[in-house]
């Protein structure tokens, strides 16, 4: 074929043919660059159609809208903007200027929690590339939006075949002028096991580098010294330091009496003392109830001097009342999602909390219209994900009693029916309950809940009790998180671990009771991109060293799959999980003036082998690509 396109092209046709025709007809070579794009995209898009995407079900792809954007934005230009600030007079400057704000300021999660709470964290980057501009100048006075971090890194590795690096460079080059935000899990970063003190160190200054300005920086029992590394690495970095304290229990419930307001002043304290720039309360389950958000943040403003940051999830369907009575206990900065992205187990929304306190002294300075034609957008975005809603339509009050963060209620649901227990559900979440207080009333929120939802998974696969795993316990094999979070992999819980239990699991094994990063040997990142260089054939960048650390083996799969399918977060979503109609045709812009048109012309019978050909028209061409058709 590129002799044939050769043989065609006019030069050629002319007769004035040189031996510098190559050098002065690049074009030819964005053929065969264009052409080769289009055989990975088609194999890609023939696997999704034959086979359907991996984790949902095959259907027919649906009719989807294209969203609409917002039309005519108000403007609406604060003077300075967080962003202004910080690159300006650096972080210690922005917590100061935001104690000093009268009206209570916005994190939008809407690129990072909201779709991790409500939709497995599968919301792509080109759907959050393509609203970056119209949401900053939608709302620039936001404190800031939170779009990277948690769940994001690696299922958008692992689910949807992206970077996320550069996801992030993509965010930061589109919103310029607005604080990018993210949650980091202390010493486990953005994975699920603790990494050493210089894997955390140089993760913090990479990110840094591409774009982070805030660091939520939590750990997941609550204890400090896992926290304390990364707040120093944030303030080296220049950034804006957000130490957080996780809310679990019930200030107000004196059967809670681990978790009482005395305890997360304390905490406040401590973290004050590190060095945080601005404190967050992260109510990762949403059981902060509204009179206990009052007297939390009243006593907590009066304990420390730096902002305080309430982070909420709207599962019980109390999350504008908790905002309101946070609003007037004097709450800084609250955490909303755009509406069509908020409520139940995630954020509560922006303009239902605009309303809410619209003739209060502290109502959010925005521009409402703005944020609802932003919301227009999203309503529409939302139906591509639809496979991957939790089910979760209506206020939850039972989450105070299971008490299950937002963002792994729907991971763990998925979870749940992978291993056939989908129609347990309820039994879960009961049990799920019951194993933190098996566990000794812990902290649960990323890594640890996890641990939690694994042994309640395992005891309801095994119909094992309560009863049953002190009596046989010996002779059970429990699953690996929950042995390293006895181990004390984890780090520490409050009040410690509940003996009778630990040497149960443990058997004869030793726990740690230092902090883990402690003991770990630094990591040679040299060493580490040598033999990475050797698997994946090129030289990595810091970036990819990186992830290659906290994820190995998604990493690499996530390599192969770029080299079998390229750069696929060019496709529309409905295409990326759904494949294409038979007959359709789409456009797909893979750079700059190179555009794909691709149309399904037809789909072969299975061969004795069960594969199918597909018949494709790429931009005015027959090309066939044969998938193995797994049904
Ligand atoms: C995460 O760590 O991913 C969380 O969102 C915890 O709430
Ligand atoms: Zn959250």
């Amino acid at each position: 074929p590129f002799m044939i396109n050769v043989i065609k092209h006019p030069a050629f046709r002319s007769g004035k043919l040189k031996t510098t025709f190559i050098d002065t007809t690049p074009e030819l070579f964005l053929f065969s660059d264009v052409r080769d794009r289009g055989n990975k995209t088609m194999k890609y898009i023939g696997e999704i159609t034959v086979n359907g995407y991996p984790g949902i079900e095959r259907q027919e792809k649906r009719y989807y809208p294209d969203p609409r954007k917002p039309k005519k934005i108000l403007p609406s230009l604060p003077e300075v903007t967080p962003k202004s600030i910080l690159d300006q007079q650096g972080a210690d400057a922005v917590s100061r200027w935001v104690s000093g704000q009268k009206a209570v300021l916005l994190t939008d999660t809407t690129f990072r929690d909201a779709h991790q709470s409500l939709l497995a964290t599968r919301v792509r980057t080109r759907d959050i590339v393509s609203i970056a501009k119209q949401t900053e100048e939608s709302i620039p006075q936001l404190f800031s939006s939170e779009m990277w971090g948690g769940a994001t890194f690696d299922v958008a590795y692992r689910f949807l075949n992206e970077d996320p690096w550069e996801r992030l460079r993509l965010i930061r080059k589109t919103m310029p002028n607005t604080l990018l935000q993210m949650l980091f899990r202390g010493s486990n970063a953005v994975g699920y096991s603790n990494y050493p003190d210089n894997v955390i160190r140089e993760f913090i200054k990479e990110s840094a580098r591409q774009g982070i300005d805030v660091f939520r920086i939590f750990d997941s029992l609550n204890w400090v010294p896992q926290m304390e590394q990364s707040i120093l690495a944030v303030r080296d970095a220049g950034k804006i330091a957000e130490a957080t304290i996780c809310y679990t229990g019930d200030i107000n419930d004196a059967k809670r009496a681990k978790y009482s307001v005395a305890y997360y002043k304390e905490l406040a304290k401590e973290l004050e003392q590190l060095g945080a720039h601005i404190i967050a309360i992260k109510d990762m389950a949403g059981l902060l109830k509204p009179k206990a958000a009052y007297r939390l943040i009243s006593e907590l403003k009066d304990a420390v001097s730096i902002p305080i940051h309430l982070h909420t999830h709207d599962t019980s369907g109390n999350g504008i009342m908790t905002y309101s009575e946070a609003v007037n206990a004097g709450v800084d900065i609250v955490d909303v999602a755009m509406s069509a992205m908020s409520s139940s187990t995630s954020q509560p929304s922006m303009s239902s909390l605009y309303y809410a306190l619209v003739d209060d002294q502290r109502v959010p300075d925005v521009k409402i219209e703005n944020i609802q034609q932003v919301n227009h957008y999203w309503e529409d975005v939302r139906t591509y994900y639809h496979a991957f809603e939790n089910g979760v339509s209506a206020p939850q009050t039972e989450v105070y009693m299971h008490e299950m963060p937002g963002g792994q209620y729907s991971n763990l649901q998925q979870q749940a029916k992978a291993v056939g227990l989908g129609d347990r559900w309820d039994d879960i979440k009961e049990m799920y309950h019951h194993v933190n207080l098996m566990f000794g009333d812990i902290v649960k929120v990323t890594p640890s809940s996890k641990v939690v939802g694994d042994m309640a998974l395992f005891m309801v696969q095994n119909n094992y009790t309560e009863d049953d795993i002190y009596e046989k316990g010996d002779e059970l094999s429990f699953p690996d998180s929950v042995i390293q979070f006895f181990l004390g992999d984890l780090g520490q819980p409050v009040g410690g671990f509940p003996k009778r239990l630990q040497k149960i699991i443990l058997k004869n094994r030793e726990p740690l009771t230092e902090r883990p990063g402690k003991l770990a040997p630094s990591v040679d990142f040299n060493e580490v991109k040598v033999s990475l260089a050797e698997k994946i054939g090129y030289e990595p960048s810091q970036e990819e060293v990186l992830s290659y650390i906290m994820y190995p083996q998604v990493f690499l799969d996530y390599r192969k799959a770029y080299e079998q399918f390229a750069d696929i977060k060019v496709l529309d979503t409905p295409t990326f999980f759904e494949g294409m109609r038979l007959g359709e045709r789409i456009n797909v812009q893979i750079e700059k003036g190179k555009v794909l048109i691709i149309r399904l012309d037809e789909i072969g019978e299975p061969d004795i082998e069960g594969n199918r050909t597909l018949f494709f028209n790429l931009n005015g061409q027959r090309r066939e690509v044969v998938v193995h058709d797994a049904s």
